[in-house]
């Protein structure tokens, strides 16, 4: 089925991570996030492409290429981010006549539940959330079980088909009334494509899709197909959220050069033209990319992505991370559950907190307010091309933006 990927977001959300790269492009599991999302479309039916490009389009177009996975993609462009109806508007004219399929493209989708959702027209993708006030709340016609808490309970409903009718979509509510949400992932009828010039401003100020989905909600059957696993990447946690997921899929493969004195345990893919040096334990899953050198003496655990050119020296410890392109960490120093941006140099002995006294979830600022993490374990975000003088301690929870420094010895508390 011709397919509709968004991919012109801003992704303001995602703070210093995206000041240089578009979210579809951040790195998850060694492939732009977006290239994840183009995956679990083909497996569930995809036969065109339609990318809708806007922030950053020269580089989403750069990653995904004309094809994926012998798949045709075509592109066409939003201008102005003013919302995704508008985004799809964009598509429009290389929509044919026939129904069509749309997905965030800053969204995994588990593909099973994807493809019930190229089978089902017209359909949205639904999730059970834990904190909905962040999406839009799927109203169903008998009722989402208030206490809707898990996937199992979701495929309950309507005598085990789990496929609810839709009658409503509240976006952010204060108040759900229930944690079922829209996963961003929808089959269009063709009739739609016209359906989205009356779509109207919503009172956030944006065309939204949504609105269409409820257009059509009144006037016919809208099946919400339940996910047994989604993740929205709209927050810096949430990337970390998206590597542990996709690492976790990786099979152990060498193709660098790893001494006999280094130990690989569990899933470890090392690119080809990476090196592990003697005295290396990783324990995966993790990725160590093409020209990356690891060690000696360095212990890499957790879900750990090391991008491509990175160094990672002597006594280094990187737990649940994702290192950018040619970032360097080079001695000493300590790294947990954190995201660091390309080009980043930490000075010796540089240590990132990862955990409150409390054991509270680690807060983190989005958007000039401090939001939950939900982690108890969550460290710093890096931007790119920032560097820390030696000794550098990092409270959990704080974001370096691009560039900035810190000097020798500083504690670093808030974010810069
Ligand atoms: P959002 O995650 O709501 O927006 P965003 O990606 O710009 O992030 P932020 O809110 O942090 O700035 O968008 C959902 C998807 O729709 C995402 O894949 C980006 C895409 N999108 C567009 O293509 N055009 C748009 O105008 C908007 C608002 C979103």
């Amino acid at each position: 089925m011709q397919t509709v990927v968004l991919a012109a977001g801003e992704g303001s959300r995602m703070g210093a991570l995206t000041e240089e790269t578009p979210k579809p492009c951040l790195p998850v599991a060694g492939r732009p996030l977006v290239a994840h999302t183009l995956d679990a479309a083909v497996a569930a039916g995809a036969s065109r492409f339609v990318v809708v490009v806007g922030c950053g389009a020269e580089q989403v177009r750069t990653a995904l290429g004309d094809r994926h996975a012998g798949v045709p993609i075509e592109y066409c462009r939003q201008d102005e981010q003013r919302g995704t109806a508008d985004a799809v508007l964009a598509a429009r004219s290389q929509l044919v006549d026939a129904p069509f399929v749309v997905l965030n493209g800053d969204a995994l989708y588990d593909t099973p539940s994807l493809s019930r959702v190229y089978d089902a027209v017209p359909s949205v993708g639904s999730y059970v959330a834990e904190d909905p006030t962040q999406y839009g709340v799927l109203t169903l016609e008998d009722g989402a079980p208030a206490d809707a808490g898990n996937y199992e309970q979701a495929l309950s409903w309507d005598g085990g088909s789990g496929a609810g009718r839709v009658v409503g979509v509240t976006e952010k509510p204060a108040d759900p009334e229930s944690n079922l949400v829209n996963a961003g992932a929808y089959t269009f009828p063709s009739r739609a494509r016209d359906a989205l010039d009356g779509i109207d401003e919503s009172e956030r100020g944006e065309f939204e899709l949504t609105d269409l989905l409820e257009d059509l909600c009144r006037s016919g059957h809208v099946e919400a197909v339940p996910f047994a696993r989604w993740i929205d990447v709209g927050r810096p946690w949430e990337l970390l959220a998206a590597n542990e997921w996709k690492l976790d899929e990786l099979t152990t493969r060498v193709d660098g050069d790893v001494a006999a004195g280094a130990t690989l345990d569990g899933p470890v893919v090392v690119e080809s033209g990476a090196t592990v040096h003697d005295g290396v334990t990783i324990e995966g899953p993790a990725l160590i990319g093409a020209g990356a050198s690891v060690g000696p003496n360095a212990f890499i655990r957790g879900a750990t992505l090391v991008g491509p050119d990175a160094h990672i020296g002597h006594a280094v410890e990187i737990k649940n991370s994702v290192i950018g392109e040619g970032t360097n960490v080079a001695h000493l120093s300590y790294v947990g559950d954190s995201l660091l941006a390309d080009d980043v140099n930490l000075g010796a002995g540089t240590v990132v907190a990862n955990l409150r006294h409390d054991d509270a979830p680690v807060k983190l600022t989005v958007k000039g307010q401090r939001r939950s993490t939900g982690r108890r374990k969550f460290g710093a975000v890096i931007g790119r091309g920032v560097k820390t003088g030696i000794n550098t301690s990092i409270d959990a929870g704080v974001t370096l933006s691009p560039s900035s420094q810190t000097g020798l010895g500083e504690a670093v508390t808030r974010d810069r």
